[in-house]
């Protein structure tokens, strides 16, 4: 067992995005691709030698061979200890939750999140850091500069080893366990949720629900937690099997990819509540009975229900969410009277805040959601914590969600995506907004009269440091909001995002379906814009 150096040069393109590098699984392929950037990945973190990984994945096409290749990479550049998940699968909160049990130096998790996935499908990779988060930008802009200045990589001459064998194995000197991917994770939760009451909830008769795990990742964890944990009827979790390329379908928990929960929730006999997570097992849909409750209530929900919850019974220190985010969980935190932030896209911009003790909540309009027993938004986790208030409150969620709305209005949200554009276009588009912005206060776009106009920058509060260019917010003076940017996932031509937001007190205009509420701000977005015009683009690929 030798330690080879393996001569190499920069290749163009890998730049991690909103979450780590994203590329097609035929880019990740070509030859040296995966190994510059894990190099690139150690070399921005200096001296390896003695530090601790965590490695998984969601499971994907590519997932298995990639573990091997950075088992032997991180042997050969001196780790002491990496620990695995059985069969390199993790999902990203349990990665979170591992690195942060075991006081690991970081961890590696791959994964492209819900981007489709098999050999013609999208792979991805990320590193977290020692607090179990994404890597801020100032580590990613330190991978990225090693990206374009690496001459060889670090490779140990050995055979793959076996995964799916728990236990410990060498590698050179680096000790390789091979762990329980679920048990950490769901002993985690165990210890924040009143499981005994969610338990007699799920063995209610006239209590029936469903998880889909979407042939991704969170199928073992919700098992373990759901039917054998908490004693759900077997069947309750649809699609647990993890498959490579998740059975051929796209593992998005929205309305148009989880077709078989909507089905079910629709079936024969309706069920009182549903969920989704995604590839990698860190986002969350959820369904009442007739109702999609958008995340951005969710998170509201939750943050204001959260003393019912035992973690969280001594209250919040504070919540944050994403910019394009509703204001939903703003006037939450303004009832308790507790700070509220607003971070760029991204879930790296909550860690600071968590780890100065500053937010106990997030969450993101993405499907996002979490809190600060992990450093990643958590799928299972918001599910269970939807279980245990339903259980405490004795309330269904529908109930929750228009109680919500009654007491504290209604945020009705939208965000349309254009998939796949001209990348040139996109800039185009965008960039003459951008130039628009200064004229725009006072002036009246379908009916709504513009407030303020301007591309976030965040400052963050914990460490001074500053990301600007976070998308153009255009403020009207009725509360309303419309927000562009691009997104930083996709891995095909450009995709942009255009949030639409705006506010409804009126007792009598809550249960409106989203678009018709929003209907002349939609029309002023798309007007502003010249999306049909520039784009070409007469409708957005997928509303959420
Ligand atoms: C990632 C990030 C999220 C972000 C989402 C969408 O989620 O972790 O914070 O909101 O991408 O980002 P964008 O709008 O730039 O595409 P995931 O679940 O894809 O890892």
């Amino acid at each position: 067992m030798s330690v080879v150096r393996v001569n190499t040069q920069p290749l163009a393109g890998q730049k991690p995005g909103t979450s780590g590098l994203r590329k097609t699984v035929a880019e990740f392929s070509r030859p040296g691709y995966l190994e510059n950037f894990v190099q690139s990945i150690f070399n921005a973190l200096g001296d390896c030698s003695g530090k601790s990984l965590a490695l998984g994945g969601d499971g994907r096409f590519y997932n298995r061979q990639a573990a091997q290749v950075i088992l032997r990479m991180a042997a050969a550049n001196g780790f002491s200890r990496v620990v695995v998940g059985r069969g390199a699968l993790l999902s990203t909160p349990a990665a979170s939750c591992i690195i942060r049990k075991y006081g690991l130096d970081g961890g590696i998790v791959l994964s492209a999140s819900h981007n489709p996935g098999g050999p013609e499908g999208d792979f991805g990779i990320k590193f977290n850091g020692a607090n179990g988060g994404p890597a801020p930008e100032s580590v990613s802009s330190a991978i990225h500069a090693a990206t374009t200045r690496l001459d060889h990589y670090l490779v140990l001459d050995t055979p793959d080893i076996d995964l799916d064998r728990l236990g410990t194995v060498t590698l050179g000197s680096t000790t390789v366990e091979v762990i329980d991917p679920v048990a950490d994770y769901a002993d985690l939760m165990a210890s924040l949720f009143d499981f005994p009451r969610i338990a007699s909830l799920l063995g209610h008769r006239r209590f029936h629900m469903c998880f889909d795990a979407m042939h991704a990742i969170t199928g073992p964890y919700a098992l373990e937690i759901l039917e054998r944990r908490l004693g759900a009827p077997p069947g309750t979790v649809i699609n647990a099997v993890p498959l490579e390329d998740f059975g051929g379908g796209h593992p998005d928990p929205n309305l148009a990819h989880a077709g078989d929960l909507v089905a079910r929730m629709n079936g024969d006999e309706p069920l009182a509540f549903g969920a989704a997570s995604d590839g990698d097992g860190d986002r969350n849909m959820v369904l009442g009975s007739g109702v999609f409750i958008n995340p951005c209530d969710s998170l509201a929900i939750l943050a204001a229900n959260a003393t019912a919850i035992p973690a969280y019974s001594g209250g919040l220190a504070g919540i944050a969410r994403s910019m394009p985010t509703s204001r939903a969980v703003d006037r939450v935190a303004a009832d308790l009277g507790i700070p509220c932030f607003e971070t760029p896209t991204g879930w790296k911009f909550f860690g600071n805040l968590m780890d100065a003790d500053r937010i106990t909540l997030c969450g993101e309009e993405s499907f996002g959601t979490g809190s600060s027993h992990v450093r990643e938004k958590d799928g299972l986790w918001a599910v269970l914590f939807w279980l245990n208030l339903i259980a405490a409150l004795s309330k269904p969620a529908r109930t929750i969600l228009r109680e919500h709305w009654q007491r504290y209005g209604r945020d009705y949200f939208t965000r349309h995506d254009y998939e796949a554009v001209d990348a040139d276009k996109a800039a185009a588009l965008v960039e003459a907004v951008r130039e628009r912005l200064p004229e725009l206060p006072g002036q009246c776009l379908g009916g709504h009269t513009v407030q303020a106009a301007d591309d976030f920058c965040y400052t963050d509060p914990v460490d001074g440091s500053v990301s600007a260019g976070q998308g153009l917010r255009i403020l009207f003076t009725d509360g309303a909001r419309i927000v562009y940017r691009l997104s930083g996932t996709g891995t095909a031509g450009a995709t942009l995002r255009v949030y639409y937001d705006s506010y409804q007190r009126d007792p009598a205009l809550l249960e409106l379906a989203p678009q018709r509420a929003l209907a002349t701000l939609i029309a002023a977005g798309d007007e502003l814009a010249g999306i049909s015009r520039l784009l070409g683009r007469t409708q957005p690929d997928v509303i959420t």
